[in-house]
């Protein structure tokens, strides 16, 4: 008899799923994972639609109720599983940090890189100029935050200690590598994602996700 899971994940590599499938290794989670198959239509993802109406990645199974958002999974695993240490005690100074830079990527980074990536969202099929240098710049300016951030009080996100949002930048950070300025053109950045990728959750994610760039 299959082992039934708590966990379901569907997910895509390489994609917005991949924080919550490193949180989830991270933690040592038993979970199932289910391909969404990303080259059909949105609005042709069939059965996937009832699970996410945007038919996008990620949704999170947690006992068979389907949550999507990716940030808002990382803080619902680290939440459920506070042992894995993804996030700091409720009431610390640094829980406070925590908070501030969850929503700093999925504010300010996530929905600048969905529209650098996906052109049709704004109507194009390729950006013109003008949207593809402004998107560059916000881009490029968050980056140059982060950088100064860690330089001053790293090295990583919340300073000595490895967290859940760590996870979070680290597959930002990945996602800039064929961008004009990739993050490893910003030396705190680089150290970061140095450090990162040593971590054995990041291999075997590379492993089940069957990635090959920008492994180390
Ligand atoms: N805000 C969402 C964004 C999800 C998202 O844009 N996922 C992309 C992959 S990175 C996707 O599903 N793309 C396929 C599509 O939009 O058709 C999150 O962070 O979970």
């Amino acid at each position: 008899m299959q082992e039934a899971h708590v966990y379901t994940l569907y997910y895509s590599p390489a994609t917005a799923s991949m924080v919550v499938h490193q949180a989830l290794l991270e933690i040592g989670a038993p979970h199932r994972l289910e391909l969404v198959d990303l080259t059909q239509k949105a609005d042709e993802r069939g059965d996937y639609l009832k699970l996410n109406p945007r038919g996008q990645v990620p949704t999170l199974l947690i006992d068979g109720k389907p949550y999507v958002e990716s940030a808002a999974l990382l803080m619902l695993l680290a939440e459920r599983h506070p042992e894995a240490r993804l996030a700091p005690p409720i009431g610390s100074a640094l829980r406070a940090d925590w908070y501030q830079w969850i929503a700093f990527f999925t504010n300010t980074l996530g929905p600048t890189y969905r529209l650098w990536f996906y052109p049709p969202d704004l109507g194009s099929a390729e950006h013109p100029e003008v949207v593809r240098e402004a998107l560059r710049q916000r881009i490029e300016a968050a980056w140059s935050q982060v950088d100064a951030h860690l330089a001053g009080r790293g090295p990583y996100m919340l300073g000595a200690q490895f967290s859940g949002v760590d996870l979070l930048a680290l597959m930002y950070m990945r996602w800039s590598r064929n961008m004009p300025r990739p993050v490893t053109a910003w030396p705190a950045l680089k150290s970061l994602a140095d450090r990162l990728r040593q971590r054995p959750s990041w291999k075997r994610l590379y492993e089940i996700e069957g990635l090959i760039e920008w492994a180390t």
